[in-house]
């Protein structure tokens, strides 16, 4: 049996999936609301195909419990946020994770950790703690990382087609890990040690980061010199070897606006680029902002209560509030403005923020500015109503004419 400790956004379909092909699982949660709504048959957040895998796995037998279960394999979900100030890893949630499974865990157990940590993180604050509970590490438990992959919007068809990462002490103890894994994983598994497991998972969301911020770097350029920064996009993904990603409102998420952080705050003197870049996808929401003053100035507008931002969550499609650029950009204006901007996101549907709307025409009604801070399908499909509005669009998707950019 596997006990998933952590249901959230990542350990919720990770132990739908292995319940869905045949795995025995109990998932945990220290949140009882959260257990109780698990166990009334309902999910707790929305994602394509959540709620189908959800009743496979409610079919197959998986159960909820803020109880930690007496197995032999764990996987722990749990989140890892950065200290703002330090930039590193902030480890607690694993620690306090592994603390519980130690008191129920018999000997022999293999404790899969999926959270994203920073290269060292298991070594210097996993380690120790199973040490101290009188555990040899190898004899009487396993420690395995295996980091999650899966992107929100497309998670289930992603973890079962991704491929994925083992780190394990023991390559025998990697090969087990990667058999259970592969019950539901169609893609490849590679097995390799924890540090390195570490790394790749921190490595593959910088690398985003980086690309993000090579793109809002060129959109500044271009804004400065008048240039078009997606016609030259386009042109110059034509070539080859080019590959250049799209400048946006900021950088949101959990991951990718987080874990490159990491790198940072461990190793200060070796980062530059990933610091700028961060710094540079940081600026972003502050640059739409200044965007919107522009344009209020350009057009004669004065009243900010008259522009609205399209969007609240840090993504396309998705619920996930999470370092979301408007909420970046509401903080920011609340710094320098009293008066506030109208928010709209169809995907939120309780009260977040100050002046937000819960229906799109009532929020149209009450702009002239529209602010596309988000490419939800709603407002793709719903395009002609913004015909006779000044529209900022921060993702390029408004063909209709006198349209701004950023
Ligand atoms: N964004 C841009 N320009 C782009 C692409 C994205 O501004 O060209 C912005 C998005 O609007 C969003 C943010 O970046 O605010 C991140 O979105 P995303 O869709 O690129 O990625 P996430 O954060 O939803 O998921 C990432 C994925 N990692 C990589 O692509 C390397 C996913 O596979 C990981 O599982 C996830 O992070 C994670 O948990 O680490």
């Amino acid at each position: 049996m596997v006990n998933v400790i952590g249901l959230g956004y990542i350990g919720l379909p990770t132990a739908l999936m292995m319940a869905s092909h045949g795995v025995e699982v109990i998932g945990t949660d220290y949140n009882k609301e959260l257990v109780a709504t698990l166990n009334a048959g309902r999910t707790t957040f929305k994602e394509d195909g959540l709620d189908e895998l959800f009743q496979d796995a409610v079919k197959a037998g998986i159960k909820f419990t803020t109880e930690y279960q007496v197995t032999d394999t764990y996987i722990v979900s749990v989140p890892t946020p950065y200290d703002k100030f330090s930039k590193k890893v902030d480890a607690c949630y694993v620690v306090a994770a592994v603390k519980e499974v130690l008191k129920v865990c018999p000997k022999g157990a293999t404790v899969v950790i999926e959270s994203t940590v920073s290269p060292g993180t298991i070594e210097k604050y996993v380690r120790p703690v199973i040490e101290e509970h009188g555990f040899t590490i190898g004899e009487d438990l396993n420690l395995v990382h295996a980091p999650e992959r899966i992107i929100p919007g497309n998670m289930v068809y992603e973890l079962l087609h991704n491929n994925r990462t083992i780190g394990a002490d023991d390559k025998a103890v990697g090969e087990k890990v990667k058999a259970l894994y592969a019950s539901f994983c169609q893609g490849e598994i590679v097995v390799t040690d924890i540090k390195t497991a570490e790394m790749t998972k921190v490595v593959e969301n910088t690398f985003r980061a980086v690309n993000i911020a090579f793109a809002n770097e060129l959109a500044k350029i271009c804004r400065h010199d008048n240039m078009d920064v997606y016609e030259i996009i386009k042109i110059c993904n034509m070539h080859p070897r080019v590959n250049i990603l799209q400048p946006g409102p900021g950088v949101g998420g959990h991951c990718i606006s987080v874990d490159p952080w990491f790198l940072v705050g461990d190793y200060p003197s070796l980062t530059k680029v990933i610091w700028d870049a961060m710094k540079v996808n940081d600026s972003m929401p502050d640059f739409v902002l200044n965007r919107i003053y522009e344009i209020m100035k350009e057009k004669g507008m004065t009243d900010i209560s008259r522009v609205g931002l399209y969007g609240l969550t840090y993504k396309e499609n998705v619920d996930d509030m999470r370092e979301s650029p408007t909420l970046q950009l509401l903080e920011s204006q609340e710094r320098h403005l009293a008066a506030g901007l109208k928010v709209y996101d169809p995907f939120i549907e309780k009260d977040v923020v100050k002046n937000q709307y819960h229906s799109l025409d009532e929020f149209l009604d009450a702009v002239d500015l529209v602010v596309i801070m988000v490419k939800h399908n709603e407002i793709k499909e719903n395009m002609g109503k913004l015909a006779g509005k000044v529209v900022l669009d921060c993702h390029n998707i408004c063909d209709l004419p006198g349209v701004y950019h950023i």
